[in-house]
């Protein structure tokens, strides 16, 4: 009573109003009147950050008085996400700022719709390092993310004439109320030129590296909050300046523009993520980035660790670095080089340092996806790494040689330069050699490695090998993004499931209970209907929330197999056509997902969807029974909305090529049932829910290989199925392309004649399965039953699981409290 609490740190509601309305005021300059949407989304998250900074803080304080042990996360990608609502969630305040906004006459949702969301990864991987991020602080564990500071993230997706098209993201137009830069620990960067060996006034051997060009790295700091701890740890990414004193010289004799042009130069570094998520083309910018973040990053570690007054021999123990894929993996040779030339160490504490710091995580199966760099590339751009990787060879050959004599087509397999034709460095040797521990993200995953991708290294260090299945964060992907489900669940199970995602178990004991069902399928059905509305607005599509939503989003690839489910739908609409009163259980297929802007047969594929979709949404034969919708830009708050509203989640890939998947335990999680292949970490959801619960169809890894190995055919299964070759027929003739008979050419050519992900040998399969689903669905309380309990099973897809796995398992870091005296 008559208490004031701190307008920066409180947390009462007044308090809080009192804070957003001084921000509306003195950060945004305005008043009621006058302010925008956009003004009043400023002002509350300037009012959140104030509350966030004090425990970002005092976890900062803490870290540093007890030199606690930190995990170093490097990707190149952190697809984060809006920061708001996240942020509230994770500061327990939601429900109390949501009435205070309310009580103002505001929406806290359409507030939380201002964000520009951060979209500084492709899909993923880049999601999986954000879900990291989130389960690290809630578990208290002393971390860094570090990465790059895109000044344009992904693409936004507009679709015009059915054909994707690109527009750059410009996510930081507005400022960004999330981060603090921090240019008092700018780091340089060296580039190009060569390296010159001499001799050093003490008669020492040196090696001195003279590059052509020099950049600076600016660190800006993002605060990642823990769910209901005080922790607060730190997202540090780097944007590239030009030094202010590199181009004195050009100053000096007057070359004014040529100096403006090296500065422009140096700020391309961080200025655009690449936007496709295989390695195809080797870009040197694409490599300049890597190193760039890598070498800002390992020297920024190094100066925390001569601030705490540790000798660098305690690198590793200060520091567990863990290389997101290879996109980090010149760290290997960064760290040698700045061990040995900067900091004169000898080869073998530096080797012994790299190797028990690094820890790489491997996300693929395709070998062409596998990152190598030109050698001529890459010793332009960095001629130390250069010899220091030969070197590394040199050494990591005798050993291959020790214990595999005369074996010299095993060499050539393991070494770190490919020397098949033109040659290349191979950054996953490169990362198998540095590091301690390598891991794949999903059971089958790994296994596969083994057998295939990395065998020989898997021969040569099999103690190196691990399975770290993937997992997402409930934070966001339920209780920030279905509330009423939330609510639900802890109603009858209280709230500690948050934060210890097993305890969902205990909703099995509800499955089949009536009142629970009915529950169960509102919410679903509420949040279906939400989803209509967006589609009613974005697309001008009127669907029926009745009908099932059956939902295919993410990344468009050959493998992830988005054209069979075309072919599940221009089926049934054949069927249709050729028996009008024929019964089918009412769908709705929803599509979301970009394709690599380079990528023709992807972009080819979204024109197939919106061609189909526009002869089907109008054709009175198939009206209240199949509707198709493709939502532009498929990014991570559209995500977010998706999950809700979803009956069915399609994960499809051909198996042995999808690493893990993370969407299908976001659609589980929230109620969907998966129709899926034996791939990734289906194998692990299906063993969960249990097989009666999961819709399995198609080859599996083993059968896929075997039948490639004795020669596949797909023109056999067009021949002899009979609804296959309508549907193929159908998209060939011109039916959803106003009679061009070209337009879809080679997308019917592909499968006709080479079919490499083996969608018409899968294709009854899917079909028939996909009559299961729709015959399931007319059973309500059976598929609500399902739908529980796949939710109830999911405990083991938390984030926090495979964090606290990584932890005991590879990184061996322990917990650390931070309270908020002081
Ligand atoms: C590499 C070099 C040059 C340009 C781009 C790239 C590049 C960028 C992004 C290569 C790959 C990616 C992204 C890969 C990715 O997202 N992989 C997915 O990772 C998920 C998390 O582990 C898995 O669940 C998916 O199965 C896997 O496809």
């Amino acid at each position: 009573e008559g208490y004031l609490e701190d307008g920066r740190t409180g947390m009462s509601p007044s308090t809080l109003k009192r804070a957003f309305l001084n921000n509306l005021f003195y950060v945004q300059g305005k008043f009621k009147a006058l302010a925008t949407p956009n003004d009043y989304y400023m002002a509350l998250a300037y009012a959140i950050r104030d509350r966030l900074l004090q425990r970002w803080i005092n976890t900062a304080a803490i870290y540093t008085a007890q030199g606690s042990r930190t995990v170093a996360y490097f990707s190149a990608e952190f697809l984060m996400g809006p920061h708001l609502g996240n942020n509230l969630i994770n500061l327990d305040i939601y429900k109390d700022v949501e009435k205070g906004i309310a009580e103002m006459g505001l929406n806290l949702g359409e507030l939380l719709e201002q964000e520009e969301e951060p979209g500084l990864g492709n899909g993923g991987l880049g999601r999986l390092a954000a879900c990291y991020l989130d389960s690290l602080a809630t578990l208290e564990i002393p971390s860094l993310g570090y990465g790059i500071r895109y000044e344009f993230g992904i693409f936004d997706q507009e679709i015009e004439d059915g054909w994707q098209v690109e527009i750059t993201d410009k996510w930081l137009r507005f400022g960004n109320p999330w981060e603090i830069a921090r240019p008092e620990w700018a780091v340089e960067v060296k580039l190009g030129g060569h390296t010159d060996h001499y001799v050093d006034d003490h008669g020492r051997y040196r090696i001195r590296w003279v590059p052509d060009q020099q950049v600076t790295g600016i660190p800006y700091d993002t605060p990642i909050l823990g769910c209901q701890t005080n922790t607060a740890n730190t997202l540090r990414l780097w944007t590239a300046e030009a030094p202010e004193s590199f181009n004195f010289n050009a100053f000096n004799s007057g070359d004014y523009l040529g100096a403006v042009y090296e500065k422009v130069v140096s700020e391309n570094i961080s200025k655009v993520l690449y936007p496709n998520d295989d390695s195809s083309q080797g870009k040197k910018l694409r490599l300049t980035q890597q190193y760039f973040f890598v070498s800002c990053s390992l020297q920024d570690m190094i100066r925390i660790l001569v601030g705490q007054e540790l000798p660098l021999e305690k690198f590793h123990e200060k520091f567990a670095v863990q290389l997101n894929d290879t996109h980090p993996a010149i760290a290997v040779a960064e760290l040698m080089r700045l061990l040995i030339d900067m900091h004169h160490m000898s080869w073998d504490s530096a080797w012994s340092i790299t190797q028990r710091t690094f820890a790489y995580t491997n996300h693929t199966l395709l070998p062409e996806a596998l990152e190598r760099w030109p050698v001529e590339l890459f010793g332009s751009l960095l001629p130390r790494h250069l010899e220091i990787i030969y070197e590394l060879n040199d050494r990591f050959l005798d050993e291959v040689r020790i214990k595999f004599p005369e074996d010299d087509s095993r060499l050539s397999r393991m070494s770190l330069i490919d020397e098949s034709g033109e040659r290349y460095v191979r950054m996953a040797h490169l990362a198998c050699v540095g590091s301690h521990a390598i891991n794949g993200v999903a059971a089958l995953h790994t296994e596969l490695l083994k057998q295939d991708v990395l065998y020989d290294f898997y021969q040569m260090y099999p103690g190196k090998f691990q399975n770290k299945t993937n997992g997402v964060t409930p934070r966001r992907f339920m209780v920030l993004s279905n509330p009423a489900l939330t609510e639900l669940v802890t109603s009858k199970i209280g709230d500690t499931w948050i934060k210890n995602l097993g305890e969902l178990q205990k909703l099995e004991a509800w499955a089949d209970n009536p009142e629970f069902q009915q529950q169960w399928r509102q919410i679903k059905q509420a949040n279906k209907q939400e989803l209509a509305a967006y589609i009613q607005k974005h697309n001008g599509i009127i669907v029926d929330p009745n009908s099932i939503f059956d939902i295919l989003a993410k990344r468009f690839h050959e493998y992830k197999r988005q054209y069979l489910d075309l072919l599940h739908i221009v089926t049934l609409y054949n069927r249709i056509k050729a028996n009008p009163d024929i019964e089918i259980t009412p769908r709705t297929f929803i599509f979301g997902g970009k394709a690599a802007p380079g990528y023709f047969m992807a972009k080819l594929i979204i024109k197939l969807i919106n061609s189909v979709a526009d002869v089907i949404n109008r054709d009175p034969d198939v009206r209240g029974r199949l509707k198709v919708v493709f939502l532009k830009n498929y990014n991570v708050k559209l995500a977010q909305r998706i999950y809700p509203a979803a009956d069915l989640s399609e994960q499809i890939s051909t198996a042995g090529k999808e690493a893990s998947g993370t969407g299908n335990m976001k659609f589980a999680l929230n109620g969907a049932l998966t129709i899926g292949t034996l791939d990734g970490a289906n194998v692990e959801i299906r063993e969960e829910v249990g097989a009666e619960n999961f819709f399995l169809f198609g080859l599996t890894a083993e059968q896929v290989y075997a039948k490639r190995a004795s020669g596949y055919n797909p023109m056999e299964y067009y021949n002899s199925n009979a609804e296959l070759r309508l549907a193929l027929d159908r998209i060939a003739s011109g039916f959803f392309s106003h009679g061009d008979t070209e337009l879809f050419k080679p997308l019917v050519d592909s499968l006709l004649h080479h079919d490499q992900y083996f969608l018409l040998a899968d294709y009854q399969s899917y079909i028939d399965c996909q009559e299961q689903v729709g015959l399931a669905y007319r059973d309500q309380d059976r598929w609500t039953h399902m739908s529980i309990l796949n939710a109830a099973r999911m405990g083991k897809f938390s984030s926090d699981r495979s964090i606290q796995d990584y932890c005991r398992e590879i990184w061996k870091v322990e917990p650390v409290t931070i309270t908020l005296e002081n």
